[in-house]
């Protein structure tokens, strides 16, 4: 039998085709300073892409990092001049309905970049779905949820303020699930602070961490025995090597979650032959887009990986993207963390994204389902009338 597919000649007369694509910095300060073993956040740099089409849709994607370059190998400013100068060009005129193909040519064209590629595909998908009146979560498959469980970190640096901001989302119904941030600390210092929040919460809440690679192998040894000890149900990435991951996972009683160590389908692949982890966070900048992460998802499934529905901290365009990515995965045992627009004191959204009962909403408009402020957008943008900098720097 064939098997060998021609390509589909497009109707150059009718198909819509990338005409421009345009990217936007914009600097909106954190509500508080939000502090990981990492960096120390005092705002977040989104980075806005639109894709302009010749059939007048204009699609939108971000991308984020965390405190510039502190967390991997792209900055906003980085992505920006990697989309200007190198993306462009190898989309201009390319017909805009063939997302994959277009991706595979990117692919080809450009090494790395997954945070940079994963903006691109969000806006192209956003365009494709505002095109076809279908959201994004259709056009990947097909949402099995509407409805995503959200977690809120708390990083404040201090326990008794992190109590505090616990007691206050419980109360609003927004969260009851904490993750926190530690590895600045000494691990004994960190399980006494992961301890005293625990205690303060009982059953109300549910405690994770998150130590950002911060401890020695040695050190997470004790970290994840005393952890557990004290009523945490979670740790995510404690070491930075993915060989260290795999010789902790499933010594002690609390589950063992890779971060850092994914960067899409290929090292997800790797920790799952060595059955390196209980859970993958999968984050779309992470594994390089949408498309990507369902192929992280699968992977994860095959091999008896459970789920979690990561953040870069990303705006909200990013967020919208990750949960309509998230909505079509088949398992999120543990949810997922899409709280970063809450992170944010401005909404540059027309209509905010909402989130009630301890859920987020999957938008259910054509495309991400989301309309950006202009006016808002425009007022943070980092040469706009503003002139914001970024607190990154
Ligand atoms: C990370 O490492 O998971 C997610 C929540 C948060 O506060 O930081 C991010 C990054
Ligand atoms: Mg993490």
């Amino acid at each position: 039998m064939n098997t060998t597919f021609a390509p589909i000649a497009p109707n150059t007369a009718t198909t819509p085709v990338i005409d421009r694509v345009e990217t936007l910095l914009v600097d909106l300060p954190t509500i508080r300073p939000h502090k990981l073993s990492v960096a120390t956040m005092n705002g977040q740099t989104l980075m806005l892409v639109k894709i302009h089409c010749s059939d007048g849709i204009v699609g939108i994607g971000e991308a984020t990092t965390i405190g510039g370059l502190s967390y991997g190998g792209e900055s906003p400013e980085g992505m920006k001049l990697a989309i200007d100068n190198y993306f462009q060009p190898a989309m201009i005129g390319q017909d805009a309905t063939r997302i994959q193909l277009l991706m595979a040519r990117i692919g080809k064209r450009i090494k790395e970049n997954r945070f940079a590629k994963c903006a691109v595909e969000t806006a192209l998908l956003d365009a494709h779905g505002k095109r076809l009146g279908l959201p994004v979560s259709e056009l990947l498959g097909g949402r099995v949820r509407g409805r995503l469980a959200v977690a809120w970190t708390l990083a404040s640096g201090d326990t008794a303020t992190d109590i505090a901001e616990a007691e206050k989302m419980l109360d609003l119904r927004r969260h009851r699930i904490f993750k926190l941030k530690i590895g600045a600390r000494t691990p004994r210092e960190d399980v006494a602070h992961v301890a005293a929040i625990k205690r303060a919460l009982g059953e109300r809440g549910a405690v994770r961490v998150d130590v950002n690679m911060a401890w020695s192998e040695t050190e997470a040894a004790y970290g994840m025995a005393a952890l557990a000890d004290a009523g945490c149900e979670l740790v995510e990435q404690p070491v930075a090597s993915a060989a260290a991951l795999a010789r902790l996972v499933r010594r002690f009683p609390i589950a063992l979650m890779a971060d850092e160590s994914l960067h899409g389908p290929e090292t997800a692949f790797e920790l799952a032959k060595v059955s390196g982890a209980d859970v993958f966070a999968i984050k779309i900048e992470q594994s390089g887009g949408l498309f990507n992460a369902q192929r992280v998802a699968a992977i994860a499934d095959a091999a008896g990986i459970e789920l979690y529905g990561g953040t870069m901290l990303e705006g909200a365009v990013g967020t919208a993207a990750s949960a309509h990515a998230f909505s079509t995965f088949a398992n999120l045992q543990w949810g997922t963390e899409l709280f970063g627009p809450l992170l944010l004191t401005e909404e540059i959204l027309a209509n905010p994204l909402t989130y009630d009962d301890f859920e987020l909403s999957v938008p259910d408009g054509p495309g991400l389902g989301i309309a950006l402020d202009d006016d808002r957008v425009k007022f943070f943008l980092r040469d706009g009338p503003r002139k914001t900098v970024s607190v990154a720097r």
